[in-house]
């Protein structure tokens, strides 16, 4: 098999069905000397499927029945989850994307870290800011610098042993003391410390936090930045806002206490899942300093407000927002309700593993379709481009609902890049959680996923088949599995 515009065709087992292997075929239309691969899937015939859409590359078609409006919202709002904060079972911590910014922020019970979203040699830096000290430590500047017990017995309730809450984009903790709120969107990560009474003592309002970081940080007294040798802003906090519970603004500001330089440092084993590890000729600085409030006549409780953002990432931003790669389809009727549902991918989306992408199915409806996806699949692969290209797959196995099929385009397991198909059933209440059937290139760069689309019946046997474009496929034997 050594002839490079072939289209190669293969059978597979699938066990609700039978099986036989197609015959080879020559594609004239075969572009870029890229043979396909079309894998058949030999099932009882699907209900008819003439409204099958396909998105390539370069077409941006989307079917008549697939209204403009509705793909523009249902676009609009999977961007916008996407800045949702979510447990990463993997990491064994809540995270979120943050696209604009390009920064992941992974939330602790005692503050966060913020690292690049997409790590690489060039982007591979972090920050990890942390309310100070074991007990929870604010109070006035005179108490600081005085008796620093009596602040710890006003908290004795301590911050870090608080849970996390976690809803949409926005997170929680709170003590008898402070309360602090995270809210992740497009224009940073928030992160709002609310100080419900007033700390005994004279003076200043005054929070301790450690940043340590790799990175250099600048104190201004309206914002941290944290730079790279280079003199690259990669982080900054700032944007400081402080209002009493009138509302009246308060003035603050950023003041630095200390540094300190920790040579081989060993990051903990959370912190290394998360790509953290740091070289042992590295220092780790640990970074001390203080937001600051003149609280002199305000009420408490008093909202301390700094947003975290990336300037040098922002002229990219808005076109880094703006596109997942997405691919649109027909998904056909996937829980037989008689109406029409559709299918997204997007290539690129980010819950927790960087562009893994993601698929979202929305069912369709006598009023129409929702623009909040009935269900969702990812492959927790970084890189994996799950939803490279969707179908309907006719319905393959003959149970009367639709099926759909994923390309999966840089899917690795054992070969890289080497790309999948996967095909979820359908049944009365949806497609499955779990993928019920796939297909691996088993070859590095292969790609296998660029396009899926159901065949028809390729061989007039009377089962609907699947063709799965593999743009890079080189070499000798086709692997077959027969049964
Ligand atoms: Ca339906
Ligand atoms: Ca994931
Ligand atoms: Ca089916
Ligand atoms: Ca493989």
């Amino acid at each position: 098999m050594h002839h490079e515009n072939q289209l190669l065709v293969i059978a597979v087992h699938l066990t609700i069905c039978s099986f036989s292997k197609l015959s080879e075929l020559r594609t004239e239309e075969n572009e870029n000397s890229s043979p396909s691969l079309s894998y058949a899937l030999h099932c009882p015939p699907p209900p008819g499927f003439n409204e099958l859409v396909s998105h390539r590359e370069g077409e941006e078609t989307i079917a008549d029945e697939i209204d403009g409006n509705w793909y523009s919202k249902a676009l609009e709002l999977i961007k916008k989850d996407e800045y949702n904060i979510t447990y990463s079972e993997e990491h064994g911590a809540y995270q979120s994307p943050n696209r604009v910014n390009n920064i992941r922020f992974i939330y602790h019970n005692d503050g966060f870290t913020a690292k690049a979203r997409d790590v690489n040699e060039t982007e591979d830096w972090f920050v990890r800011l942390k309310v100070m000290s074991e007990k929870l430590k604010f109070g006035h500047d005179d108490e600081i610098n005085g008796s620093k017990s009596s602040i710890a017995k006003d908290n004795s309730d301590n911050i870090q042993s608080s849970q996390l809450t976690v809803a949409g984009n926005k997170a929680w903790t709170e003590n008898e003391s402070m309360r602090i709120d995270y809210v992740n969107t497009e224009e940073g990560m928030r992160q709002d410390f609310i100080v419900k009474q007033k700390p005994s003592g004279k003076g200043n309002l005054r929070i301790d936090f450690t940043a340590s970081t790799k990175l250099k940080m600048n104190v201004g007294a309206d914002a941290l930045t944290f730079s790279d040798k280079n003199g690259g802003v990669k982080m900054k906090y700032s944007a400081l806002k402080v209002w009493d519970a009138n509302g009246k603004p308060l003035r603050a500001y950023f003041e630095k206490n200390s540094e300190l330089r920790i040579k081989n440092y060993e990051s903990s084993k959370a912190d290394r899942s998360f790509g953290e590890e740091i070289l042992n000729s590295e220092f780790l600085i640990l970074n001390s300093f203080s937001i600051v409030v003149n609280d002199a006549d305000a009420v408490y409780p008093v909202t301390i407000d700094p947003l975290s953002t990336s300037p040098a990432w922002s002229a990219e931003s808005n076109q880094a927002s703006s596109s997942f790669g997405e691919s649109v389809s027909t998904a056909g009727d996937v829980n037989g309700d008689g109406y029409s549902d559709v299918i997204i991918g997007a290539t690129d989306y980010d819950n927790g593993q960087t562009n893994e992408g993601s698929v979202f199915v929305y069912h369709g409806s006598a009023s129409g379709l929702s623009v909040v996806a009935d269900w969702t699949a990812e492959p927790n692969q970084q890189r994996a481009s799950f939803g490279s290209s969707v179908s309907t797959a006719g319905d393959v196995n003959g149970d009367g609902y639709s099926d759909v099929l994923i390309g999966v385009l840089n899917f690795d397991n054992g070969q890289i890049n080497e790309g999948k198909i996967s095909v979820y059933y359908g049944s009365a209440s949806g497609l499955s959680a779990v993928e019920d059937w796939s297909y691996e290139g088993d070859q590095d760069n292969s790609w296998l996923g660029t396009s899926v689309s159901t065949a028809g019946d390729v061989n007039g046997d009377g089962y609907s088949d699947i063709i799965a474009g593999l743009p890079n496929y080189s070499g000798g034997e086709t692997s077959e599995e027969e049964p």
